[in-house]
């Protein structure tokens, strides 16, 4: 085993984000099912977040999105962040719900709408000088139904026009990360489908703009360590929206659908220097709990992502090396293996008591009474936004 003081030290140094969207109710386009003690504005939501960070220790930011975290005064609401423990992370813009948006945002035909969908998303750069957020994060809804719809070369010029005059505003500290996804909610072509397509708008332009990779957003069998080795090689793997697929953007827990997928993602960043603070990789969670509970959800989470991390830390990289070098393919494999296999729980246990936390988060919280607590205070939770 390597040396558990430099795999606690990382352990302790890797943040994970939650996404303020997952604290409140959510669903499908079938039904959304409301919940007890749900937050009812995003004071609450960053109540939550939070929450799940004292339980973790390791989850001191809350990502934003708008208008679904609208408040009147968002230097209040970063003073209240603050205060409860954590900071406004990522903001993320919403060109995806106005009905101007029906054939597109920056992708729209129709100037007019281009200019507004701009206009959004400078205006959450004005929102992120105000919070202090430093990742401006960028999904685009946009695409085609049918074919022969729009142009698809045009609207790529179009794309690279928005972007520009976004990339453009942003500040030193500050950068763009541009989230891709294959299909939905168009179903023929998707105008940033794919990690190349955002990569080569990245590259175009600037440092500052860099790559989300939402390990929901590939088909099946995609190899997703491959893109995030390249990306990160490349200085242009800006971070995660990590959650589980068995299908689709099916927007489950990290770690629960395949554990061994978000270990090898975690072998690359670890072997690719993506722990580093140096290397700006955001790890954030994009999930709804649309049947379980939301905090409980969260916490495990992130737990899934700090055990496969710590998993990743345990590979014997010098065993790894030398079978690699002398084209051991079993005994390579075998490091990964062994690494995979162990089980890492007493150490994040060890870990946790020595930060002054529970050593298990979720029966901790459960103990707490923080659930019936909310339950009895909040009526009337508000929805995500998302399926509602
Ligand atoms: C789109 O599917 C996405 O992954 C984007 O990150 C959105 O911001 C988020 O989901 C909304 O849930
Ligand atoms: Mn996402
Ligand atoms: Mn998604």
């Amino acid at each position: 085993m390597s040396d558990h003081t430099a795999v606690k030290a990382a352990l302790r140094a890797q943040h994970i984000e939650t996404p303020s969207w997952a604290f409140g109710n959510s669903g499908t386009r079938f039904k959304v099912f409301a919940q007890e003690g749900i937050p009812r504005d995003a004071y609450e939501k960053i109540d939550d977040a939070a929450t799940v960070h004292r339980f973790t220790g390791v989850a001191p930011s809350v990502a934003v999105h708008i208008p679904w975290d609208k408040v009147a005064d968002y230097a209040d609401l970063a003073r209240y962040a603050r205060d409860a423990g954590v900071r406004i992370g990522a903001v993320n813009p919403n060109v995806f719900q106005d009905d101007d948006y029906r054939l597109g945002s920056v992708c729209n035909p129709d100037p007019a709408v281009r200019r507004k969908a701009v206009d959004h998303l400078l205006e959450c750069i004005d929102i992120m000088n105000v919070t202090g957020s430093r990742e401006l994060s960028v999904w685009l809804a946009d695409g085609l139904n049918y074919p022969g719809q729009d142009s698809i070369a045009d609207r790529q010029a179009r794309l690279e026009e928005a972007l520009a005059a976004v990339y453009e505003r942003l500040g030193e500290h500050q950068r763009m990360l541009l989230e891709y996804k294959f299909f939905e909610p168009a179903f023929y072509a998707t105008d940033v489908p794919d990690w190349g397509t955002s990569y080569a708008h990245c590259l175009e332009l600037g440092p500052k703009a860099q790559v989300l990779v939402d390990t929901g957003h590939h088909a099946p069998g995609t190899n997703i360590e491959f893109i995030v080795a390249f990306l990160l090689r490349k200085g242009r793997l800006g971070g995660f929206h990590f959650n589980s697929r068995f299908y689709a953007d099916d927007d489950l827990m990290v770690g629960a659908a395949d554990p061994y997928q978000l270990f090898r993602i975690m072998v690359e960043i670890v072997l690719g220097g993506g722990l580093e603070a140096s290397a700006g990789v955001a790890f954030m969670l994009d999930q709804c709990h649309n049947i379980e509970p939301k905090i409980p959800a969260l916490i495990r989470s992130v737990l899934n992502v700090q055990e496969a991390t710590a998993k990743a830390l345990l590979v014997d990289t010098e065993a790894l090396r030398t079978a690699q070098r002398e084209g051991d393919v079993l005994g390579a494999n075998a490091v990964l293996v062994d690494a995979f296999s162990t089980d890492v729980r007493p150490l994040l246990a060890q870990l946790r008591e020595e930060m002054g936390l529970d050593p298990d988060p979720v029966a901790a919280y459960h103990r707490s009474g923080h659930a019936e607590k909310v339950r009895a205070e909040r009526v009337g939770g508000a929805a995500a936004g998302w399926g509602a």
